[in-house]
């Protein structure tokens, strides 16, 4: 059987076979990827209203990748009060909101009642918003620090409101590079085993790639690989979201960044290495706007949402800070061609 017809009966590629994905012409590999997306989604684009919350940068690891995270002794380290948190979710919910996603660093002097509670009062307040919170990354962290199993701070977060995991913190799988640009933090392996605990809850979860740095390509095919392999245990991914590193303010060495032929490469492998996640998320904070739109032919079909506010990306050079207005994210949308379609957490459509 031929690569092509593989891909076509939706069969399991080797990861030679991914690899040999990126020798092609890539607008051959952009029709592929688009069929599987037209079948799927026929010219639809997701997106949601949402605000991105970031309440601490304070952070006990040192990703080399992060311009984010700042040491205790950081004169711009901040942490937010619950107060404040509460006080910019009521802001957002005033502008129309149905998701809030909160991503924190792993700060050690909070006390882990100030990672939770402040769900349980955001759930009080506004019942019906969806909460997506807390990374593998902070699961990891909180369960170390605080002396619990993946399984305890888990039903902790089911308990406290927490309605879906964002996919951060997995960057790349590989074992050597993660040691070179995130050692010390989750391994891939307790990456994984944590979604898989989350999935056997019933919940749902998205993971992301971190790429565009000192990782090849076969490490991207096996980092792919590694996520296909659980979701055909467990079916518990919503989204795959490549995130295209932001060289600024930060401590890796990068001297080639990848063109938008690599990038828009990698989107379209994406989609057809991972058929059985079912959307392909174009992050526009780390894409750019353009290729996000772009990408749209090569297999994404979910551009995110609005933000409102965004921190870890912008820190490292991403245009993201002040997010983006919803009447102008639905005219780009149209303007390039696909359906803009308002989603919610849980990819239901709603217009
Ligand atoms: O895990 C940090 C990344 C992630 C840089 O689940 C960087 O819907 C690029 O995970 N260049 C956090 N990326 C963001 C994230 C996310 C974003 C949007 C939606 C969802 C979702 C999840 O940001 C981190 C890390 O991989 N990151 N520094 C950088 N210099």
């Amino acid at each position: 059987m031929t690569l092509l017809e593989k891909i076509e009966n939706n069969e399991n590629l080797t990861h030679e076979e991914g690899l040999n994905l990126y020798e092609m012409d890539l607008i051959e590999l952009g029709k592929i990827a688009n069929k599987i997306r037209e079948e799927k989604f026929q010219r639809k684009t997701y997106y949601n209203i949402n605000r991105h919350i970031n309440p601490t940068n304070v952070c006990k690891d040192v990703c080399q990748f992060c311009a984010y995270s700042a040491s205790r002794k950081n004169p711009n380290q901040y942490t937010m009060t619950h107060e404040e948190i509460l006080d910019t979710v009521s802001k957002s919910v005033n502008n129309g909101i149905k998701e809030v996603h909160i991503v924190s660093a792993h700060n050690p002097d909070t006390g882990l009642e100030w990672y939770l509670e402040i769900f349980q009062k955001i759930k009080q307040k506004y019942p019906h918003l969806h909460i997506k919170a807390l990374t593998a990354a902070e699961i990891h962290f909180l369960a170390q620090q605080y002396h619990k199993s993946y399984d305890e701070i888990i039903d902790m977060m089911c308990q406290y409101g927490v309605d879906s995991m964002p996919g951060g913190g997995a960057e790349i799988f590989d074992e050597q590079i993660r040691k070179r640009v995130c050692g010390g933090k989750v391994s891939s392996q307790q990456w994984l085993e944590i979604h898989k605990l989350w999935h056997q809850k019933g919940r749902k979860s998205n993971a992301t790639m971190l790429f565009g740095h000192i990782e090849n390509r076969s490490h991207r095919i096996d980092h792919m690989l590694r996520l296909r392999d659980l979701q055909d245990e467990t079916g518990g991914f919503n989204a795959f979201i490549p995130l295209v590193y932001q060289k600024e303010n930060n401590f890796l060495k990068v001297e080639d960044f990848p063109t938008a032929q690599e990038i828009l490469k990698t989107f379209a492998i994406a989609r057809i290495i991972l058929q059985n996640i079912p959307n392909l998320k174009a992050y526009w904070v780390t894409s750019s706007i353009k290729l996000a739109l772009l990408a749209q032919e090569f297999g994404a079909n979910d551009l995110d949402g609005t933000i409102e506010k965004e921190s870890i990306n912008s820190a490292a050079g991403a245009a993201s800070a002040n997010g983006m207005k919803q009447n102008e994210f639905v005219e780009l949308i149209k303007n390039s061609g696909f359906d803009p379609v308002q989603r919610d957490s849980l990819y239901k459509e709603l217009d």
